[in-house]
């Protein structure tokens, strides 16, 4: 007697859910990055105080019991005319056109100025829905409250479900592009570099971390210990001796905290070697730019 099989038990339902792209745009420190990390439960963004923080949009995958949403983190749109900004605007620009919908954070505990008014000139353009949100509403400056924003508080988690319920209502059902357990699509080495990138925005001061290029020279994963070494380029000689700091401390510095912040993360044993070198204004080098930004 031939012996039917049931294939149903192999074949795994398609999920449908509300699936979609959304763009979070805004000035440089508006809180973007804090969001994701927040509505995620995961640093996958680096964060800092410093402006332009973020320099390659970075996704986050949000996933709930209706929806799949990635989040496109873009670098902060400012003003400026230096090569390196010029290509950080465009990879904003850039995840506005392939995005579903497009969250706007202003952040009312600082004066309003240029960056706004490009920022609003940008979206002119685009139509598709865009949600205005109110970022840092838990600081005493966050008053102006207007009915066409949400405001949000990603210190408190205050606002997210608000503007989760918002973005859901403008995405199609669809399969999901994801698997479920995935929060970001960046590979270990992204990771790394974007953990570091943190700490030495994070720990130098105001210039210094713009011009520090991190680059994975060797990545190698043994006995369940990750090992890295990572070079770090700083644009001038003058630079070097800052990043390492006295009798290497600075450095040990950076290198312990993405150490133990990336034993979190992904949970194995990691070892950082970093090393400093100068690659003579690697931010005014087109071929550089293209391959580490582009
Ligand atoms: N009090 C308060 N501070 C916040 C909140 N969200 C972000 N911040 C702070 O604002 C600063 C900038 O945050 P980021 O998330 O790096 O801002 P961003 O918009 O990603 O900035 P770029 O990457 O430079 O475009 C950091 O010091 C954060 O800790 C918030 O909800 N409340
Ligand atoms: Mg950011």
């Amino acid at each position: 007697m031939a012996v039917e099989l049931d294939i149903s038990q192999f074949i795994k339902p398609t999920i449908e859910k509300k699936v979609g792209y959304v763009a979070l745009i805004g000035r440089p420190n508006s809180g973007k990055s804090t969001f994701i990390n927040a509505l995620i439960d995961e640093k996958v963004s680096a964060v800092s105080s410093k402006p332009q923080t973020t320099q390659k949009t970075i996704r986050g995958i949000y996933n709930d019991i209706d929806s799949q949403i990635i989040f496109f983190d873009t670098p902060g749109i400012h003003e400026s005319k230096e090569d390196l900004n010029i290509i950080i605007n465009s990879q904003a620009e850039t995840s506005l056109n392939d995005a579903d919908v497009i969250v706007r954070f202003i952040d009312l505990s600082r004066q309003r100025g240029e960056e706004e008014e490009k920022i609003g000139e940008l979206l002119k353009w685009i139509k598709k829905p865009v949600i205005l949100v109110y970022s840092k509403s838990d600081l005493k400056h966050a008053t102006e409250a207007r009915k066409d924003a949400i405001s949000i508080s990603s210190r408190n988690k205050n606002g997210f479900q608000k503007l989760l319920a918002t973005i859901k209502k403008s995405l199609p059902i669809g399969p999901l592009f994801y698997d479920e357990d995935y929060y970001t699509d960046q590979d270990m080495e992204t990771r790394i570099r974007e953990i570091i990138r943190e700490k030495i925005f994070q720990n130098l001061g105001e210039e210094l971390p713009y011009d520090v290029l991190v680059d994975i020279d060797n990545l190698e994963e043994e006995n369940g210990m990750i090992k890295a070494l990572v070079m770090l380029y700083v644009a001038k000689d003058s630079q070097k001796n800052i990043l390492i700091g006295k009798n290497g401390v600075v450095l040990q510095n950076i290198g312990k905290l993405a150490r133990v912040e990336l034993e979190k993360i992904l949970e194995k044993k990691v070892f950082i070697l970093l090393r400093v070198k100068t690659m003579s204004k690697w931010n005014k080098n087109p071929n550089v730019l293209k391959k580490y930004f582009g």
